[in-house]
């Protein structure tokens, strides 16, 4: 049941569910900068993501997903009216979401919930439940030294699939350089979960600042195995923006 949808054929996006094919507020899009409403927004708050953590690394057939112990790690600020606990991070490789159709290698998601829902999984059925903050990574000739662990525990669980696999991640996790240096510029808005089921609860942040990755980085994540067989890409093409306010915060 868990692995039952998928990126390609049969079990991929055409075939995801009432919610994801009839929802009009849908995640990821294609951002037109020149058609966003610049705004102030007030900047976004990171508490706690400047500290080293130890983290896993879960191969779970859709994603690779880092979960990191100890402390909450909190968000708020960027127009939200409550704060928000991170709870993991994955990636899609292929971005999600484009600008101006242009499709970068690869996009994070840091996944956090609404406190007082306490969970990812309770806080996607209500209203304001979820925020995701997004970064694009673009190739770039230099390997990035702040993903090497991450790209290292990837490796491992990338093997011949067997079943979910998870490893512990061989060094600490500074949240913080996995953002850009200019948290300053970013757009807003609302859409989705990009996987089944598709809640409609989700306010996203991407960042304007793209991080890099080399092509033997991103490899590794294109390895990576499912029960569908390699997983080569995992992101949702995008979705209709049916009239919807996407916001451009600039300081
Ligand atoms: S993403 O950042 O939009 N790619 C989930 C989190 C982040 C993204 C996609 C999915 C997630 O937590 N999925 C699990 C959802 N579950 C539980 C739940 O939300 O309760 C399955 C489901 O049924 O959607 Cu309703
Ligand atoms: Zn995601």
């Amino acid at each position: 049941q868990e692995l039952s949808w998928s990126y390609f054929g049969g079990t991929g996006p055409d075939h995801w569910g009432p919610i994801c094919t009839n929802g009009k507020y849908q995640s990821p899009i294609d951002i037109i900068p020149e058609d966003t409403i610049k705004v102030d927004l007030g900047s976004l708050k990171f508490m706690r993501y400047d500290y080293a953590y130890e983290g896993k690394l879960l191969n779970n057939g859709h994603t690779v997903q880092i979960t990191l112990s100890g402390v909450p790690l909190l968000l708020s600020g960027g127009g939200l009216s409550s704060t928000y606990q991170l709870e993991q991070m994955h990636f899609h490789w292929g971005a999600e979401h484009t600008i101006d159709d242009h499709r970068d290698a690869l996009e994070l998601h840091l996944v956090h919930f609404e406190k007082k829902y306490g969970n990812v999984s309770t806080a996607a059925h209500y209203k304001n439940g979820v925020v995701v903050i997004a970064v694009l990574f673009r190739l770039a000739d230099e390997d990035n030294k702040d993903l090497d662990a991450i790209i290292e525990a990837t490796d491992l669980v990338g093997a011949h699939w067997v079943g979910p696999s998870i490893t512990k991640i061989g060094h600490k996790i500074i949240p913080q350089l996995l953002l850009p240096k200019d948290k300053t510029s970013f757009y807003r808005y609302e859409g989705s979960l990009t996987t089944p089921e598709c809640h409609e609860t989700v306010t996203w942040f991407i960042f304007t600042e793209k991080l890099t990755i080399s092509v033997d980085q991103w490899s590794v994540f294109q390895r990576l195995e499912s029960p569908h067989g390699p997983l080569s890409f995992n992101y949702r093409p995008t979705q209709p923006i049916n009239g919807r306010k996407i916001y451009h915060h600039l300081l």
